[in-house]
């Protein structure tokens, strides 16, 4: 199966575009999570000040969005007043344990780019806790189980600018504040699309084959970055152990809306939701909108076997 064709974009796209959100220049790589008899969602906006911002959004079905036109930062408390959310926040993951959801994203302090993280039970109050992982890093998604009695994460550590390189790591902590075992989990390859660096992208979603990890891979042309989409199997008792993983991409940037934006030719994997047998994969594009694409799961996991590295 050729690439293009496991990943179906829905013709509707973009689901989500500026026009949603009042001060919005640009609303793209956020969050979605099933909640209630919906969805719920933390939003990136980027604002007409250009500051990046944290925005609550709900829908029914998961494709029309209410999107709160105020930023989120009134509804995070946290138990040490030098914690907060800072100006510039973006890129939210939500990862659901128990009846918890657990929201990470770049909290981006005077002090660089750090992993922040807060709790929800109701997506109407938020608890901030410290950041998870200091500077530079700007890229973290939260596993949705203990893996061998902790909790896991895979993260990328950057630089404050637009981070030239970019492996993908593991990490595990007894308590989501003390982080430490770090694995490398897998960097950029010496040829294609994945060549500069790599990213977690939402997400990971436990099969029987392993956890099924979809991620950025990029790769610099002569006018630039360009974001791809693969995806890799991990071990599911050691996530740091790569079963298999694409050599060809499964998404690439073909489409205007993702080919033309703040900026070019970016496919950004943010959230998986499993419907079934079906994975509904919502994307940011070109730095500007909002897009989803679905799949069969079983033909994701086979288009990672077969055209594996
Ligand atoms: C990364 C992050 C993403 C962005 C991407 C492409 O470093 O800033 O938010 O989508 O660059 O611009």
């Amino acid at each position: 199966m050729a690439n293009e064709t496991v990943f179906k974009r829905y013709k509707g796209n973009p689901i989500i575009t500026a026009k949603d959100v009042p001060r919005a220049t640009s609303i793209h790589n956020s969050a979605v999570i099933p909640f209630g008899k919906g969805y719920a969602g933390i939003f990136r906006v980027d604002e007409i000040d250009l500051n990046f911002t944290l925005h609550i959004g709900f829908s029914k079905d998961g494709i029309k969005w209410e999107i709160d036109p105020e930023r989120m930062d009134n509804k995070v408390t946290s138990d040490d007043p030098e914690i907060g959310i800072a100006p510039q926040s973006y890129d939210p993951r939500i990862t659901k344990m128990g009846d918890t959801y657990y929201i990470l994203w770049c909290n981006m302090g005077s002090e660089g780019p750090c992993i922040g993280m807060m709790t929800t039970k109701d997506f109407k109050n938020f608890k901030q806790g410290e950041n998870l992982l200091p500077p530079a890093n700007r890229n973290c998604v939260l596993f949705p189980k203990k893996i061998n009695g902790k909790y896991a994460i895979l993260h990328r550590p950057s630089d404050r600018g637009h981070t030239p390189f970019g492996d993908i790591l593991y990490a595990v902590s007894p308590d989501l504040t003390h982080w430490g075992c770090h694995r490398f989990v897998m960097g950029p390859t010496k040829i294609g699309w994945q060549t500069t660096k790599t990213g977690p992208g939402p997400v990971p979603i436990e099969t029987k084959d392993g956890w099924l990890l979809l991620y950025h891979g990029v790769w610099t042309s002569c006018n630039g970055y360009i974001y791809y989409m693969g995806g890799a199997l991990l071990d599911l008792d050691k996530p740091w152990k790569v079963l298999s993983r694409t050599r060809d991409y499964m998404l690439a940037p073909t489409e205007p809306y993702e080919r033309i934006g703040d900026v070019p030719n970016i496919i950004f994997p943010s959230s998986a939701v499993v419907l079934g047998d079906t994975i509904r994969l919502y994307y940011g594009c070109a730095d500007t909108c909002i897009s989803m694409a679905e799949a069969k799961l079983d033909q994701v996991i086979r288009f990672i076997k077969t055209h594996s590295l």
